[in-house]
This record gives C-alpha cells, sequence and structure tokens, in this order.
C-alpha cells in the first residue's frame, strides 16, 4: 500500500463514513482521532501479521519482556513517525481543513504504570521493534491505569484514570487465545510410577483474555506486539446455575471477585506491601503469559528441551518473578520433564533487572498467604529453596548462617529477589553505581555465590519519543547541522559537538529553546494564570514524589533564595522559574505533604509583587507521558538531586539532557555517568557521593540537629514552615519538619543543603554567559546518543538474551 497524500485523504473520509456515516463537516477532533487511528492501525496490521510469520518460519528466537508496567503514553503521533508518514498525514488533514496537532492531542495516554520502571519498558519495545529484535512485551491490561491528579486548594487529590471509557483504538482482543489461570483450591500429588500426576481441587478459575497493541519499529517493517491480559470469569463456571439453586448474588460476586484483578494499578512505588490482589495480578497474567509462550513454541514442533534456544524471558523487577515457578510447573507437571531439566531450561530462559535497593520497596510475601493463593507455586518454590540451600551449605562448608542469609524462604516470608536470582541466568542492575552497590553491598551473598550472573545496563530512553517527536524543532535543527544518520545511529548526534563553540549554531539552538518556553509559558497562562517569563531560567524537577528524591531539598533553596532576595532586593539573579511536577502515592502521607509545601511556597512567591518575575514556582498537575513531552524541550536546568546511593539508575535525567537541559545533579545512578559522558565542565554536581552516605549510615555519625543549629539559613526557613509565614497552620508540615529535625534527616537534605545552594548559585552564574551556557546544551545533546535505549537493548540482546537482530526487507515479506 503507497501512503501518499491523496490516498490519505480519501481513506481518512471513507473511514469517517464508515465509522459515523457523516460527513467530515459535522465531526469533531475526537472523531477524526478515532478515524486517523483506525486507518494507522489497519495500515500496520498487515505488517504484524508479516512480521510474525517472518519470526515464525525462520524459527527465529523471540524475547518477551514480562512488566507489571508499560507506561506508554499516547501511540498515534509515534506510530507515524515509526511508519515515516507523520508530515504526508499532517498535509493531508491540513488540506482537509482538521487541525492535525489538535487530533494529535485528544488521545488519551495509556497510563499503565508508575514512573521510572513502566516508562523504561514501554521505550524497551519502542528499541526493540526499531532494531530488530522479536521482542515483545507482556503484562495487565488495566481498567484503571495511574490515578489522574488534581491539585484542589494546593492538595493532591486523586481521581480514577478511565482511559478505556471511548474504547482504545490501538488494541485487538483476541478471545480466542484465551487460556485459564488457576487460583486458590488445594492441590493432590497422586504417585504414578516414577512421577506425580498434580490434581486440583476447588480453585478459582480466570479466563485471561488477551488484548494485542502493536509496537511499531522504525522505518523497518517490523511491528512486534504487546500482550495484555484481562480477567474475565470463565463462560461455563459463570453459568448462573452453577452456583447451587442458581444464588444470584455469589455469581455477581464470582464475577466481580475475578474482574477485580485487572480492574486497577497500584499506585505504588514501594509502600504497598502484603496485598493479596496485587499478588493475584502477578500470577495472573505471568501465568497466561507463560501458557501463552508454550503454545506458540509448540507450533513450531521443536522439542520442549530446546526450549532456551527459542526464548527468552524477561522480568522487570521482581514483580513477575512467580514466573520462575510458573515455568517449572509447566514443565514439570504439565510436560512431566524431570526437575533437573526443567531447571536447567527455566534459568536459561530467565534474566531479572533490579531497580532498586531502597530496603523497604524489596518484595516479600507472607507463607500463609502465598500458599493459600497458589499452593502449587509454593510447593515448587520450597523445592527450589530446598536444592538451592543445599548448594549454599556445600559451598560454604555446612555454615547455616549463610544458609540462613541466603534462603528464598525465611522467616514465614518469600524473598522473591532472592527467588528471581536463584532462578535466571543473568542479574542485572540499571546504571553502574548501582550494579557496583547491588554487587558489593545488598546482594554481596549472592554476587559472592554467582558472580557470573551480575552485570550492569544503564538504563536508556527512546529518542524517537524523548527527541523527535517531542522536539520537533531541535530535531530539524540537528538534521540541518549534521545530517539525519543520527535517527537510526544515535551515537553520531556526537557530530554536534564540532559545533558546540559556533556562535551562529549556539544561537539557533537557544532561539529554539526560547520558543519551547514560549509555548509553555502560554499553556502556563492558559491553565493556571501564572505569567512565566520565557527569558527567565526554567528549572524543572520532574518524577515521582519520594523523599529519597529530595523535593524538599528544591524547596529548601527557593526559600532561602527568596528570603535572601527579600534581605537584599537588589540581589543580582537571573529571574528564573521553578518548575515541579510530580505524582504522590495516595496513602504517601510525607509525599503529599510535599505537594503542600510545594503549593504553599508558590502561592507566598508568586503573589509577592516585590518579587516580580525573579522567582516564580509552579506545580503542573498531572505528570504523565504528554505532560513530559511538553515539558522536557523547554527546560533549562534539570534537577537530578537524589540522595546519592538511592537512585537507581533515573532516566528522565536522560531526557532532559537530550534536549539540551544542563543537569544540576548528585552523584547517584546515571547522573555518574552522564557526568562521565558530557565531562565535569558541562554538568553541575553536588553533594554527598554514595560511599559517604554509606558511611554516614554506617557509623551512625550525622546529626542533622547540628546543622540546624549552625546554619541560620536553615533555621529560619524551617521555622517558616512552622510559625503560619506560609499562610498555612503551624502543623501543616510538621511530617516534613519531624523527618529532618527529629528522626534525623534520613535522606541527608540538610548535610546537602550548603552544598546545593552553590550549585544553584553557579547555575546562576553560568547562565549569565550565554556563549558558555549554550555550549553546554550542545555538548549535552551531542553527548546524549550513549543513552538511546536502542544501545541499551543492543546489549541486552547481545549479552543476555542472545538474539540477533533481523532486517526486513518489505518485499521479503509478501
Ligand atoms: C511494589 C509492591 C506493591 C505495589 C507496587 C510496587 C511497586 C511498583 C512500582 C514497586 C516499584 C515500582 C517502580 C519502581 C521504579 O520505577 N523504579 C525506578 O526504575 C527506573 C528504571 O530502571 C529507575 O531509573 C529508577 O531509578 C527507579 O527508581
Amino acid at each position: 500500500m503507497i501512503l501518499d497524500k491523496e490516498f490519505i485523504k480519501y481513506a481518512f473520509k471513507q473511514k469517517l463514513m464508515s465509522l459515523y456515516a457523516e460527513d467530515i463537516s459535522e465531526l469533531n477532533k475526537y472523531h477524526y482521532f478515532t478515524a486517523l487511528g483506525n486507518l494507522v492501525k489497519d495500515y500496520i496490521s498487515e505488517g504484524l501479521m508479516k512480521t510474525n510469520k517472518y519470526y515464525l518460519n525462520n524459527r527465529q528466537k523471540q524475547v518477551y519482556y514480562f512488566s507489571m508496567e508499560f507506561l506508554i503514553g499516547r501511540l498515534l503521533e509515534s506510530n507515524l513517525i515509526n511508519l515515516g508518514i507523520r508530515d504526508v498525514c499532517k498535509e493531508a488533514l491540513t488540506d482537509l481543513g482538521v487541525d492535525f496537532n489538535e487530533v494529535l492531542s485528544v488521545e488519551k495516554d495509556a497510563g499503565l504504570g508508575n514512573g521510572g520502571l513502566g516508562r523504561l519498558a514501554a521505550c524497551f519495545l519502542d528499541s526493540m521493534a526499531s532494531i530488530g529484535i522479536a521482542g515483545h512485551g507482556c503484562g495487565i491490561r488495566y481498567k484503571h491505569g495511574l490515578f489522574e491528579q488534581k491539585i484542589v486548594n494546593g492538595y493532591q487529590v486523586e481521581v480514577p484514570d478511565n482511559w478505556l471509557k471511548e474504547g482504545y483504538v490501538w488494541e485487538t482482543r483476541k478471545p480466542h487465545k484465551s487460556v485459564i489461570v488457576k487460583l486458590g483450591g488445594t492441590v493432590d500429588l497422586i504417585k504414578e510410577n516414577d512421577s506425580f500426576k498434580v490434581i486440583y481441587k476447588n480453585y478459582e478459575p480466570v479466563l485471561a483474555v488477551p488484548y494485542d497493541i502493536p509496537v511499531v519499529g522504525y522505518d523497518n517493517n517490523i511491528v512486534n506486539n504487546l500482550r495484555l491480559w484481562s480477567a474475565e470469569t470463565v463462560d461455563e463456571d459463570f453459568d448462573f446455575s452453577s452456583f447451587s439453586n442458581g444464588d444470584y448474588l455469589k455469581a455477581v460476586e464470582y464475577k466481580y471477585s475475578v474482574e477485580s484483578i485487572t480492574q486497577v494499578l497500584y499506585p505504588d512505588d514501594s509502600n504497598e506491601k502484603g496485598k493479596i490482589l496485587r499478588l493475584k495480578q502477578q500470577y495472573f497474567f505471568v501465568s497466561a503469559g507463560l501458557q501463552s509462550i508454550l503454545r506458540r513454541y509448540e507450533k513450531l514442533g521443536l522439542p520442549l528441551n530446546k526450549l532456551d534456544e527459542y526464548i527468552a524471558v524477561h522480568i522487570n523487577d521482581t514483580h513477575p518473578s512467580v514466573a520462575i515457578a510458573e515455568l517449572m510447573r509447566l514443565l514439570v507437571d504439565e510436560k512431566s520433564m524431570p526437575w533437573e531439566e526443567a531447571w536447567k531450561i527455566t534459568t536459561n530462559v530467565m534474566a531479572y533487572t533490579n531497580h532498586t535497593i531502597l530496603a523497604e520497596a524489596l518484595e516479600k510475601w507472607p507463607v500463609d498467604m502465598f500458599k493459600k493463593l497458589l499452593p502449587r507455586i509454593y510447593m515448587i518454590i520450597e523445592e527450589i529453596n530446598k536444592r538451592f540451600c543445599a548448594e549454599v551449605f556445600d559451598e560454604y562448608n555446612g555454615n547455616w548462617n549463610k544458609v540462613n542469609e541466603m534462603s528464598i524462604i525465611s522467616n514465614d516470608t518469600i524473598r522473591m529477589a532472592y527467588l528471581a536470582i536463584v532462578g535466571s541466568h543473568s542479574v542485572n542492575g540499571v546504571a553502574k553505581l548501582h550494579t557496583e552497590i547491588l554487587k558489593n553491598q545488598e546482594l554481596k551473598n549472592f554476587y559472592d555465590f554467582y558472580p557470573e550472573k551480575f552485570n550492569n545496563k544503564t538504563n536508556g530512553i527512546t529518542h524517537r519519543r524523548w527527541l523527535m517527536e517531542s522536539n520537533p524543532k531541535l530535531t530539524n535543527l540537528i538534521n540541518e547541522t549534521i545530517g539525519t544518520d543520527w535517527i537510526k545511529h544515535p551515537l553520531e548526534l556526537k557530530k554536534l559537538e564540532s559545533f558546540a563553540h559556533d556562535s551562529s549554531i549556539q544561537d539557533k539552538f537557544a532561539n529554539i529553546k526560547r520558543d519551547n518556553k514560549i509555548t509553555l509559558s502560554n499553556y502556563i497562562k492558559n491553565k493556571y494564570n501564572i505569567n512565566v517569563n520565557p527569558n527567565s531560567i526554567l528549572d524543572v524537577q520532574a518524577k515521582r514524589l519520594h523523599a529519597y528524591k529530595r523535593q524538599v531539598l528544591n524547596v529548601l533553596n527557593i526559600l532561602d533564595l527568596y528570603n535572601r532576595l527579600k534581605e537584599n532586593p537588589n540581589l543580582d539573579i537571573v529571574p528564573r522559574t521553578f518548575i515541579f511536577a510530580a505524582k504522590a502515592s495516595p496513602g504517601y502521607h510525607l509525599a503529599k505533604q510535599v505537594i503542600k509545601l510545594i503549593t504553599s511556597v508558590a502561592d507566598k512567591i508568586n503573589n509577592d509583587t516585590s518579587i516580580g518575575d525573579k522567582i516564580k514556582v509552579v506545580f503542573l498537575e498531572n505528570y504523565s507521558v504528554s505532560l513530559a513531552e511538553k515539558l522536557i524541550p523547554c527546560t533549562d536546568v534539570s534537577e537530578q538531586i537524589s540522595t546519592a546511593s538511592k537512585e537507581a539508575s533515573g532516566t528522565g535525567n536522560m531526557k532532559f539532557m537530550m534536549n539540551g537541559a544542563v543537569t544540576i545533579a548528585t552523584l547517584d545512578g546515571a547522573n555518574v555517568e552522564i557526568k562521565e559522558a558530557v565531562g565535569e565542565d558541562n554538568i553541575v554536581i553536588f553533594g554527598l557521593t554514595a560511599s559517604e552516605v554509606i558511611e554516614f549510615y554506617k557509623n551512625k555519625n550525622y546529626h542533622s540537629r547540628d546543622i540546624f543549629n549552625n546554619d541560620p539559613r536553615i533555621n529560619k526557613i524551617l521555622t517558616q514552615l512552622t510559625n503560619g509565614f506560609l499562610n498555612v497552620s503551624n502543623y501543616e508540615f510538621n511530617d516534613i519538619y519531624d523527618n529532618l529535625l527529629f528522626k534525623n534527616d534520613e535522606y541527608f537534605v540538610l548535610k546537602d543543603f550548603d552544598a546545593y545552594v552553590n550549585a544553584q548559585n553557579k547555575i546562576n552564574q553560568l547562565y549569565t554567559d550565554k556563549a558558555k551556557w549554550q555550549k553546554m546544551s550542545i555538548i549535552n545533546i551531542a553527548n546524549s546518543g550513549i543513552f538511546s535505549s536502542d544501545n541499551t537493548v543492543a546489549k541486552y540482546a547481545d549479552e543476555i538474551w542472545n538474539i540477533k537482530k533481523v532486517y526486513l526487507k518489505s518485499q521479503a515479506l509478501d
């Protein structure tokens, strides 16, 4: 099919007609979006079918990325870009009098994730398809994604995200590919010759129905698949008569209980613990995913003992780690494979990525609860653990302490990270520093035992969404300056470096940033009625709210700057707009208090006419993929100020640098590698290092009160939190205050305060030298190519999955 402008105009009008039986002039942007979306989906479907056929015919090894979260955002524009038809579609719609950008903007985000981990999964899907890796996503079709955030009276209010309400153009329901997942009940093992037969009784059958979303590669004819599972009642069981004497209410209850499994994404990034529904979600999609993988594999007609040559399964954090036991169950129980052989295959198939070192975020399940919901899986984990403990015992000459420390089951809980490590052939961290901390601290026992399993894969982001789609003006300028090779080979962005000192090029980059800032300031004016000066420094901290990410440190600096300006109205600073965007987990009280703090500081400062536009503070509500796409291209200063050692990697940091922001950062996560890439002159680093933080914890020799007592600035600011200065009750920010002073400031906010203030002053200084700043900005863009997820995924494919790239010529597909 050739998609030229005339054909698109014709097909678009046809689509509108077949969908709505009305003329284009009678319809609106929502109809236009649906029509264009459907048109594009039809076009993609053929590619999907052909790619699939190619993979099957060539027995291509496949990787399945199992993740509880896929934060994919909007798809229309990225699909158009990857298909190479964005411009022609824009022209076609413009010819028809339709505002193309308005059509794109009505698409609802698929917000099926909390933050970094979910967005990483989405970037990996885009990169796998774009570099030619046969890789697919497997996850959950939540009826409600991450909540929508409203700010009311300065407080966060959560509204359910009803993203499926008007239907979702990109998905295809595949009821004929449904499978059954068994929950609860009991199991009997019946001896049969040398083996066992497993009998399941009184379990609850759940029908897992797949919905497929195509994942389009960039200009390469490849379309992979994201399969999301939805829970439904099994028809025969939902037959009302099967509920003795037709108990209508019981039947409805049953339906409700089954459907609740895929009702909602847990809006959390660590606090939610021991919730049975979460475990159901995990097992539900893992079992469904593995069953469908095995069913497809059997179509190939290959023996099961070669499964590891054709299939890789990657687990995104421990959330899908029951996959290890479930694959054992399928191989041993359902396919009668001997345990040893099944174990070898399972560990060869599975690979695990760790995304956190926060102890409280490591998943543990109470044995009682687990056993009740997944009795057979529990037995299998016990067996895995028994054999593993025996190995540890042998290796360490009968050292029971080691066995206790490393046992998967301990103190009546199952430690999922340990299961994931034991059951995988690869364990990776997501940035160099993070991997080192895992190896030398958190998972040291396991690194000593299995050194060959551990490796680093620094995160990445797709430059197609985070540069080409979100910042078209910058993209065009890069194309004019160095050509377009970088699009398929992002490392080529490096060529920009030779222009970093060229003042005419610098001006062009500066003008684009300014244009983008004007767009954002208009948006802020319309939505919040706040005037943002486009000549001010746009300083942005956008990420989930968490104590370790230290939004509070940012706020304390703003208050200090405000105090200084009040004392000295002639203080010579470049006007600065501080922007925050962040969702707090609904049950995370402290994080919500921080939102109220930011909005209160914003009210105080924005309404102080003596400040003018020297400082503005804006809290943008409902941070999401599409808001990030708006915000990042406008940013001058990227705030990456987590307590060193706490942020596994960060990926926002990469998105901002790719759009020419200068980073103010601690040496944490991937910031360390950003610094290596751009050089220390092109980033502003401050604060404690990871080893200093770790030493303080070990020696218990940090006392935040001392800093409070000795630093009058801190004394003044913290007093302002509690004395009505911010026009709220004196108790409003109690938790923040207590954490900093009475709970000894776990995240070293006060300890790093002075260094941060100095770093911010340095930013101010650097910005006053326009040429210097622009040089820094260009060098950041030039060195962002190594953070393209294309590189990251290529390393996963090569070093973990053992999968080669495929190249599909369009003719080869017919
Ligand atoms: C756990 C149990 C119950 C409910 C929810 C959860 C849960 C949900 C989400 C636990 C963790 C998450 C998400 C974690 C996450 O996003 N981690 C981030 O991963 C990024 C990608 O690797 C890193 O860049 C970030 O540093 C890391 O914080």
